[in-house]
């Protein structure tokens, strides 16, 4: 018996510096109507989805750091999409800035929550891979602070059934190391939901801006086919106050192919059916990791950090 979800990618044109998170809580809404009405059941929302991608701005207060951040989910303005989504019965990741307090100490990540058709938050997920650097480039056209203003997520790659299926997250960066699949797919992942904001331009070396798209979609058709799952990537894109970034929001299947691709850069939804039992024949055959992975010959992938070349 086949098991089918069928999913939307939401995409997220740009949200600028003086638009309210009212205001892009109504445009998620509306996003998730359409969903609704093509007979969605999941839902990915981008990376940082509620705020404009603020590490492009360098900021020494703190306070107006935080003003970016969520310090409760559901709150006040998000709680409009969490009642359509259960009124709907529709499950969703969505990426915020998240604001906490562990052992005492606050700590600020970079987050995605698993949210069931019930309303219910299921899964949570911190980005691990912060790309960029922490302190000012002044001579750069913007800047890449999340290592500056966030702190690395602490509860690692993990997976959780819901919507009978075994669902994974990332978040942006991650999608480029293929550690991020691996890990997920050792835990038997069908489902990798992620969202991103990629600029165009590469701040640290300059570079023909369509590889920015090549590599974006040639991180998820891999990580995708290496591992046998569904791999859902929902931008947030578009010219931010003026500052680009790239679409290309896609459904990639466990095949490698590409299902759905979004084709503008505002906000844009995008559906497929998911077959979970697609993937079913890699892990049995090609990527049957328990009969050809050679672990005794990895130790380097976690025993080693940076490359070292000895000889
Ligand atoms: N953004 C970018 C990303 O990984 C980046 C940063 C772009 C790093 C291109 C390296 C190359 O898509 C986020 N938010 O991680």
């Amino acid at each position: 018996m086949s098991r089918k979800l069928r999913a939307a990618v939401a995409q997220l044109g740009p949200i600028h510096l003086a638009d309210s998170r009212e205001a892009v809580v109504e445009r998620l809404c509306a996003l998730l109507r359409e969903a609704h009405g093509a007979g969605a059941k999941f839902v990915v929302f981008p990376e940082l989805a509620l705020t404009t991608f603020f590490p492009r701005w360098w900021m020494t207060d703190q306070a107006k750091i935080d003003a970016y951040f969520e310090s409760e989910m559901p709150n006040a303005a998000t709680r409009p999409l969490f009642d359509l989504a259960k009124e709907y019965g529709i499950g969703f990741n969505l990426g915020y800035a998240e604001l906490t307090q562990e052992k005492g100490e606050i700590r600020r990540y970079n987050t995605s929550i698993l949210v069931d058709p019930a309303g219910h938050i299921v899964g949570r997920y911190r980005k691990i891979h912060l790309p960029g650097h922490s302190e000012h480039l002044p001579q750069a056209p913007f800047q890449h602070l999340e290592k500056r203003y966030f702190n690395v997520g602490n509860e690692g790659f993990k997976v959780w059934r819901m919507q009978d299926a075994v669902m994974g997250m990332c978040i942006c960066n991650d999608r480029r190391w293929p550690e991020t699949y691996r890990v997920m797919g050792l835990q038997g992942v069908e489902i990798i939901s992620l969202g991103y904001n990629t600029p165009i331009e590469n701040i640290h070396h300059r570079e023909p801006e369509h590889l920015r798209m090549f590599h974006h979609l040639l991180s998820l058709q891999a990580g995708a086919y290496q591992n046998a799952a569904w791999v859902l990537a929902a931008a947030k894109c578009g010219a931010e106050d003026g500052f680009a970034m790239i679409g290309g929001s896609a459904i990639v299947a466990p095949t490698g192919e590409i299902a759905a691709q979004a084709l503008s850069e505002e906000d844009e939804l995008i559906t497929t059916t998911l077959d979970l039992e697609l993937g079913e024949y890699l892990r049995r055959t090609v990527f049957a990791f328990e009969k050809h992975r050679r672990t005794e010959h990895y130790g380097l992938i976690t025993s080693r950090t940076g490359a070292k070349t000895e000889v």
